[in-house]
């Protein structure tokens, strides 16, 4: 379970970090998996020719495990409400950065997209977070400072001209897992480390659409951030 204090630092910063959500043999194991979909020795960095490679969604028992550790269950309680998300199915989307001297060209600032209009093309995003109750970062491997851990802009309510934020790092072990505000402004950073970062970064899918005018005020914590960015009193 979260903390009291946990929750209110997810409303105000947009994001907490569940440390050890699923056990790190698990994890390990994922990794030795991912490590084989690459096609890459983890051995001989000569083959880590590119500075990222992304590897699409997973199902099966290892990743269903780890989507699924009852403690993200019970955050996901916490932070998006009791029957407000669904289970995930798998993960997806592993960006894998590779210690390089190219620019990966993925590693500018944003905030995830998370549908697509009807006609049109690429991912959308509305203020009621459509088919995006959280972000998450599930973590595969050591990262630290120097291992490519993505960067946060530490505001839930993703204000695009508050260039004076204050930065967060996601760093920590393999089983971490950050659980953050959809509208979180996040990016890539090269990687100037020696080992590989493995991390995924699902989402939490939503029963519905943000609800930010409810008669009982029984906002989800998601919402609440929604309210404060929106400079309501809720
Ligand atoms: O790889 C990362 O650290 C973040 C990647 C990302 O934000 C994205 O692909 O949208």
């Amino acid at each position: 379970m979260l903390t009291a204090r946990e929750v209110e630092r997810f409303v105000t910063d947009g994001f907490v970090c569940v440390p050890e959500a699923f056990p790190r043999a698990l994890a390990d194991e994922c990794r030795a998996f991912l490590w084989r979909e690459t096609g890459l020795d983890p051995d001989d960095p000569a083959t880590w020719t590119k500075p990222v490679i992304r590897l699409d969604g997973y199902g099966g028992e290892l990743f269903n495990a780890a989507a699924n550790a009852s403690a993200l269950h019970e955050a996901f309680d916490q932070l998006v409400g009791t029957g407000r998300w669904l289970p995930r199915d798998g993960l997806g989307t592993f960006p894998i950065r590779f210690p390089h001297p190219s620019d990966p060209g993925d590693a500018g600032w944003h905030m995830e997209g998370s549908y697509t209009v009807e006609g049109e093309q690429g991912y959308w995003l509305n203020l009621r977070s459509r088919g995006r109750a959280l972000l998450m970062l599930f973590l595969f491997s050591d990262i630290g400072p120097d291992d490519a851990p993505t960067r946060i802009k530490v505001d839930a309510a993703g204000k695009l001209d508050s260039p004076d934020r204050a930065l967060a790092l996601a760093t920590g072990h393999p089983g971490d897992v950050y659980l953050c505000h959809p509208f979180l402004i996040h990016a890539a950073q090269p990687h100037r480390g020696h080992e590989p970062r493995f991390m995924a970064q699902p989402p939490l899918t939503p029963v519905g659409p943000l609800e930010l005018r409810r008669a009982d005020g029984a906002y989800s914590p998601v919402e609440l951030a929604v309210l404060r960015g929106l400079g309501s009193p809720a």
